[in-house]
């Protein structure tokens, strides 16, 4: 394809509900997207940075700068392109992955209007539906958790994932077995806030039987997961910051260090990284589940073609439209029997409503070539 103009738009969309993580509060969504024009076909790309480097290094703002100063120069150098000349033009950057991440993934939607076929059939998915699961920020005090935790399940979720940080940890996690029973399928999340010497905590949580926990110590040490492991936690460890490329995930599982991983497209540089993590854990037997970044209609749907791959074995992030927005960008996406539909579009399925867009975008900026 010989793209003509790639388009950045910023929105700001409003969170239902603030959204607390060990590293901060999200009350609404500095949203950053791709859109790329090529032989007048259109295609659409989230970035996933949030609006401040709290979760990565990248935040929206350094993502939209690093796509119109370093990357897209150089894509725009290329006469000809496909989705998966992008990363081998972009490589000789270093990091910037979800600002890669949404420019590959337009160019890609492009690609699969084009020829018709959606993203789900070309990345090789299996299931019509993904299993849904919720992540449920940091609560005030426990009953307003457990009320938040209740309408999650009366709405259908299939798994309830508990954000963790010292002193939000054993308590919540108890109070919500014990109100809510041993069958609810349950994990945890602590974004890398805990410590090596934090090991009496989290064998105490050991006792909760949950699927995993993840991302308990820094990005950086993934060593220190093969300790914890090594040091007798019996509980699953999943990582999700660590793990950047396929090759860090090889090397996290024959290192011991997760037994589980989390996959985020806009953190490992797109979806075709992304499916390559897939293909990794599962010749090595690691089961694989799908992250989100309170992503808009846009994003989600990309995550649901990947979500329905065959190593997706366990519920996923990807909650339904209203979980996060009053009005979401897209057709909402539902919850129903705790599963979502694989959009099956072609491309990534859905497109941007267009007073919707209007209403929300900030700030435009066209790069031509
Ligand atoms: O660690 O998985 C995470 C949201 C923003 C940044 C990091 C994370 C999350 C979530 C929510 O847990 C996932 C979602 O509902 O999109
Ligand atoms: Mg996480």
């Amino acid at each position: 394809m010989k793209i003509d103009c790639v388009e950045l738009l910023r929105l700001d969309m409003p969170l239902v509900t603030p959204f607390r993580t060990s590293f901060g509060t999200q009350t609404r969504r500095d949203v950053l997207l791709v859109r790329v024009v090529a032989d007048g076909a259109e295609g659409w790309g989230e970035c996933v940075a949030l609006a401040d480097p709290l979760y990565s290094s990248e935040y929206t703002e350094a993502a939209h700068r690093a796509l119109v100063d370093q990357l897209l120069p150089r894509l725009l150098a290329l006469p000809d392109v496909t989705a998966a000349s992008v990363a081998p033009a972009l490589a000789a950057v270093h990091g910037h992955r979800m600002s890669k991440a949404a420019l590959e993934t337009a160019v890609l939607d492009a690609q699969l209007r084009s020829a018709g076929m959606p993203l789900a059939e070309y990345l090789g998915a299996v299931q019509p539906s993904v299993s849904s699961g919720v992540s449920v920020g940091i609560h005030d005090s426990i009953p307003e958790l457990l009320d938040a935790v209740d309408g999650y399940l009366d709405a259908g979720y299939a798994r309830i994932k508990l954000k963790i940080e010292p002193g939000w940890d054993i308590e919540p996690v108890a109070a919500v077995r014990d109100r809510f029973g041993d069958q609810t399928l349950l994990q945890v999340d602590a974004n890398a806030a805990y410590s090596r010497n934090d090991l009496r905590t989290l064998r105490v949580l050991d006792r909760f039987d949950l699927l995993l926990i993840e991302q308990p110590l820094p990005e950086e040490d993934i060593a220190g997961h093969a300790h914890l492991a090594a040091a007798g936690l019996q509980t699953p460890i999943c990582l999700d910051e660590s793990i950047t490329s396929a090759a860090v995930a090889h090397q996290a599982i024959t290192t011991g260090a997760c037994r589980i991983v989390n996959i985020k497209p806009g953190r490992v540089g797109g979806y075709l990284e992304a499916r390559r993590i897939h293909d990794v854990c599962a010749a090595a037997g690691v089961p694989v589940w799908a992250g989100g970044m309170l992503e808009t209609g846009i994003g989600r749907a990309a995550n649901l073609a990947l979500a329905a791959l065959p190593n997706f074995t366990l519920p996923s992030d990807i909650a339904g439209s209203d979980r996060y927005f009053r009005q979401d960008l897209t057709d909402p996406f539902t919850v129903v029997d705790g599963r979502i539909d694989v959009p099956a579009g072609r491309g990534i399925g859905v497109t941007p409503i267009p007073e919707v867009l209007a209403e929300l975008t900030v700030r435009r900026e066209t790069v031509r070539r």
